[in-house]
């Protein structure tokens, strides 16, 4: 069931974590556990040198790292939607992706969002939707199961808007039954109310192209007719009650209503101005690769508005896009293609790069100097949308993927300054001067309230998420506790532990910190991902790990883990509070766990020693750990990530710190 493209596939074996049930006995007392510590520590140096040298086996030549970036089968779904709306749907194309489709379906006819989750009823309408474009029929078995659990939940009707969107331009529901996204939108100042500049960045390289497409309300002929997939294919629309007047969702409901109007009047020549701003906008921000933003959904529906605004597929614009989402499609063994998302390859290097030092892996070593070549050529030197908020600020730092210039994030720029702080390059100086750029660019991103967002300064306005219009996922990009940590981490290591704005960092998590001792973990999965984060960043800001807050997680972090000896906590734990901390251990949350208890200075503990053995004895013989549950986080709840790196780069950094201590800085004079 579990979709790798890198071979793995399955859940964890059910050995048993024999090392674990010995190291219950006090260690000051107990020489048997004495000698098991001994024993530990080899097991753990051997994992870390196979760990190692699965790492180093799998570096690109020219220097970067870049695991599988899993998702859910709407990505898929859609890249065949795509291109039978453009009429470039081939039959090699469909038939692996509908391969891959159906090894994804669950026994109850559903599809999830995550390994393990509960039926998704927008996945499972796509991906249904898709299989019929491959040909499958709906009175096959797996289709009539999915069909009969789609209308028990409501039917199309009670899909998300985008799955919405994605039908009307089949016919198969109407345009007027949709929220209105008008392209005049893109007049609004950067002062006023939902502007293109109050979303994150990824909801608004979104809605520019989608405001066009929402606009022309195009309609291709439907290859099939969809009524099994209504409650009542007669009124596939069932009127919905209206939210008081004087409440957030009936005002803005109202303005909907408005907005449907306001369609039928809007003067023609303002329409068709507020396009062509649209189609700038949407062209200025092709990546030299001819992708969008480096993520898969605004790249589809920015060829799909240029496409409606007279674009014709041979235009070099639509070609390289086109191209582009070409590349978004990994093939498997089994000829199964699966669509990613996004690309990891900064991200996954950084990660890598610090995994491989902290486990002693010397600082010239070849391949960390390959790797902080690269990143240094990935530096992006020139501004973005984030100078909207923060106009005088220097430009310096990284995206997550190949190309995405436009969208420098913090939490990259923060990892990758720390990942070349452990490399000793030939060039210093160079090194020096992008860590100098990336570092004021990251502190200049500084939002009001002292924490750091991922992408945007202060993008906090409570606006965009009342639109009727958004009803999936996060749509704006608020400081969280994971990114500030790794901020505040990375000023701490450039000798800017004091300086007012760590310091500013450092009193926000504080006070972020839940009443149960835990961070929440916006990025990653999920308390034990903040915690994993913060900890280690607060240590190294120079709180005491006497300091009651790093108390109080540590005491938590014990209280969640596992039986095993591991760490896990579900997805689900996003909606259901008994979830928090709990779950099946994986590999990368074991990890975190662990970062965070060595930091506070546990290292002999019974819960880190029994940790570290569970990451010894899950390991696999070529090195390398396995993962079938997804531990990142691309939208609480609604889009979650399996990055198929995390499970080999944070067992690493967790068995190299249990072995090695704190990391050791290279490449310059000294903390300072
Ligand atoms: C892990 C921290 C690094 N950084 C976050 C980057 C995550 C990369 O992965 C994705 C990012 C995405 N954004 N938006 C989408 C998305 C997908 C990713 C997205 C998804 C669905 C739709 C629209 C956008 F895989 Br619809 C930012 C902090």
């Amino acid at each position: 069931m579990t979709a790798t493209t890198d071979g793995s596939a399955g859940a964890v074996g059910p050995r048993a974590a024999a090392a674990a049930s010995d190291t219950t006995t006090d260690p000051t007392t107990d020489t048997t556990t004495v000698t098991l510590t001994g024993g530990l520590d080899e097991a753990a140096k051997r994992a870390a040198e196979r760990s190692v040298e699965h790492l180093l086996g799998r570096q690109d030549a020219e220097g970067w790292w870049k695991g599988d970036l899993e998702t859910n089968v709407t990505m898929d779904a859609e890249d065949l939607l795509l291109r039978q709306f453009l009429g470039i749907l081939d039959s090699d194309t469909t038939r692996a992706a509908a391969l891959f489709i159906r090894g994804e379906q669950q026994e109850d006819g559903t599809w999830a969002t995550f390994y393990g989750g509960p039926g998704d009823l927008s996945a499972t309408v796509e991906a249904y939707v898709a299989l019929r474009l491959a040909g499958d029929l709906p009175d096959a078995p797996h289709m009539a199961r999915a069909a009969a659990w789609i209308r028990d939940q409501g039917g199309i009707a009670a899909a998300r808007v985008f799955t919405r969107i994605w039908l009307a331009l089949f016919g198969w529901w109407r345009w007027d039954d949709l929220p209105e996204l008008p392209p005049e939108l893109v007049f609004l100042p950067s002062w006023f109310p939902l502007n293109l500049y109050d979303f994150g960045c990824w909801a608004r390289q979104t809605i520019v192209p989608l405001t066009v497409v929402s606009a022309k309300r195009p309609v291709r002929p439907a290859p099939f007719p969809l009524d099994e997939l209504h409650t009542d294919p007669a009124h596939p629309n069932p009127v919905k009650p209206t939210a008081r007047v004087l409440s957030w969702d009936g005002f803005f409901q109202r303005v909907d209503k408005g907005l449907h109007l306001y369609r039928k009047v809007a003067p023609r020549r303002l329409r068709k101005i507020a396009m062509d701003v649209a189609a700038r906008w949407i062209v200025e921000r092709q990546e030299n690769d001819g992708c969008w933003g480096g993520i898969q959904p605004p790249a589809v529906y920015s060829v799909i508005a240029l496409h409606l605004l007279g674009y014709d597929l041979e235009h070099p614009v639509m070609r390289a896009g086109l191209e582009s989402l070409d590349r978004f499609a990994v093939t498997r063994e089994d000829g199964a293609r699966m669509i990613e998302a996004c690309q990891s390859p900064v991200w996954d290097t950084c990660l890598a790069t610090i995994a491989l030092a902290d486990a002693g892996v010397p600082p010239d070593h070849p391949a960390l100097v390959r790797a902080a070549d690269w990143m240094l050529g990935e530096e992006v030197t020139r501004k973005g949308d984030w100078a909207v908020r923060r106009p005088e600020l220097p430009p310096g730092g990284w995206a997550f993927e190949f190309h995405n210039d436009n969208y420098p994030d913090i939490d990259d720029t923060a990892e990758v300054i720390l990942a070349l702080r452990r490399v000793k390059h030939p060039e210093p100086d160079r090194v020096e001067a992008a860590v100098r750029r990336g570092a004021r660019w990251t502190a200049g991103m500084q939002s009001r309230n002292g924490a750091w967002g991922a992408f945007d300064a202060d993008n906090t306005s409570a606006f965009p998420n009342r639109l009727p219009f958004c009803d999936f996922g996060e749509v704006i990009d608020p400081p969280s506790a994971d990114v500030t940590a790794h901020v505040v981490e990375m000023l701490a290591y450039e000798g800017k532990a004091d300086h007012p704005r760590t310091r500013r960092g450092v009193e926000w998590l504080l006070a972020e910190q839940e009443p149960s001792g835990a961070w929440f973990g916006r990025w990653g999965v999920n308390y034990v991902y903040g915690t994993g984060s913060v900890v280690p960043a607060l240590v190294a800001a120079g709180l005491p790990r006497t300091h009651p807050a790093i108390r109080r997680a540590a005491g938590w972090l014990a209280s969640v883990q596992n039986e095993d000896g591991g760490w896990g906590e579900d997805l689900r734990s996003y909606r259901m509070p008994q979830w928090i901390g709990r779950g099946t251990s994986t590999a990368s949350q074991t990890a975190w766990a662990l970062l965070a208890l060595l930091a506070a200075g546990e290292r002999d503990s019974d819960a880190v020693r029994r940790g570290i053995a569970w990451l010894v004895e899950r390991q696999r013989a070529d090195g390398s750990w396995d993962e079938p549950y997804f531990t990142g986080t691309g939208f609480p709840w609604d889009f979650s990530i399996n990055y198929h790196l995390y499970r080999q780069v944070f067992p690493l950094t967790a068995l190299g710190r249990y072995l090695n201590g704190e990391p050791v800085l290279h490449g310059r004079e000294s903390t300072g």
